[in-house]
């Protein structure tokens, strides 16, 4: 499976081709608008107030309504891209922003809107990952899903599924959201913004998945999560706690009724082991700042920078639908793998189901 996006945040369109799926998906428009929705600017006053309709075309690979197996083009027309004169930004470098590393690299600058490091590249990962979120799902049981799992320093103090999709954040414990509005909106007024964590999980994964060495399941996530802009940090299962752990307490112990934990994450050698698959993403905090700051301009000289516009004070509120996208498409990814070299195998045994009560929280 191939995926890739083309499009500028301030250009005519953005869109999207997803080559190497399977024919048979039955997939029309109106499949594309609760996750493109999930992921909106404007939907809440804590992201951007740009207000897209992202209205999903789709342009090859499908015939009357299912996958024909030819490469899958989407495209969706940007609607609310405002033009204005980009001559001041086009001349100046934001600290921390990627437009002095893409002007380093191509010596070439397109000012419209971040262009192609801008967050609404993203849409067209959810787009595509429709598909294969329906793929996973209809073939082989598998669920993905996540949440917000910081915002700042602030962390989830409980965990009920059923509350994720019911407030702006992805948060997963209803009794903090106030808190959390009161936070963003003196964020908001402040100037300022602020990094965030994202766990996404896939719920029944067979074991299997992943190549041992060079295409492991966890290196493609990483790879995967790392290419979302402003994403400094992936940690599988335990992550980087795992390194003030005991391999005595690292190991999940297996039983003929399941693991009794799951600090790997669901992925052992680079390859699924059955559990929940479980992955946490770092945003860092966005760099597109009111608050003045020193900056260079084209010819080198120190300038004071403040960014106006409709951004986002805490990119990875919104992010939650983001990596969930990158997660479906890799798994989608492996299974098409998996199947292509292993299919002859069949199941092993002994096989154990799944974890018995260790889920992410
Ligand atoms: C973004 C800045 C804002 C956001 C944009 C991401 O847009 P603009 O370029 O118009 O200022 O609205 O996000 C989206 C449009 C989107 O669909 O995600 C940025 O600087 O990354």
């Amino acid at each position: 499976l191939r995926v890739t996006t083309f499009g500028e945040s301030h250009g005519p369109a953005i869109g999207c081709v997803l080559d190497g799926c399977p024919p048979g998906i039955a997939i029309a428009p109106e499949d594309f608008v609760h996750d493109l929705a999930r992921r909106a600017t404007g939907t809440s006053r804590h992201t951007s107030q740009r207000h897209e309709a992202d209205e999903v075309e789709i342009l090859s690979g499908v015939y009357e309504g299912v996958t024909t197996g030819t490469p899958i083009a989407l495209l969706i027309r940007n609607t609310d891209q405002r033009s204005k004169d980009y001559s001041k930004i086009a001349a100046q470098f934001r600290p921390g922003h990627a437009d002095y590393t893409y002007w380093q690299k191509y010596g070439i600058r397109d000012p419209r809107g971040g262009g192609r490091s801008s967050a609404r590249e993203t849409t067209m990962r959810v787009a595509a990952a429709v598909i294969a979120k329906k793929w996973l799902a209809d073939r082989h049981g598998v669920r993905v899903y996540g949440w917000l799992s910081q915002l700042g320093e602030i962390a989830p103090q409980g965990f009920d599924a059923s509350v994720i999709e019911a407030n702006p954040f992805f948060w997963p414990h209803a009794a903090q959201v106030d808190a959390l509005e009161t936070y963003m909106d003196a964020l908001r007024k402040s100037g300022d913004s602020v990094g965030a964590r994202v766990t996404v999980v896939a719920d029944g994964v067979p074991p299997g998945w992943g190549e041992p060495v060079y295409g492991k399941l966890d290196g493609d996530l990483a790879a995967a999560m790392m290419s979302i802009n402003a994403v400094k940090g992936v940690e599988i299962g335990d992550g980087f706690a795992s390194v003030a752990q005991k391999g005595s307490v690292h190991r999940d112990v297996m039983t003929p009724d399941g693991f009794l934990s799951n600090h790997a994450g669901g992925i052992l050698g680079g390859i699924s082991s059955g559990q929940q698959v479980v992955v946490s993403v770092a945003f860092k905090p966005t760099s597109s700042l009111r608050l003045p700051v020193d900056g260079l301009d084209a010819d080198g000289n120190v300038v004071d920078i403040v960014t106006t516009g409709r951004h986002d004070p805490c990119v990875g509120i919104r992010a939650t639908p983001i990596c969930e996208a990158m997660l479906a498409l890799v798994l989608m990814d492996q299974a098409l793998r998996h199947r292509a070299q292993c299919s002859d195998v069949g199941d092993v045994s002994p096989r154990i189901p799944g974890s018995i009560t260790t889920d992410a929280k």
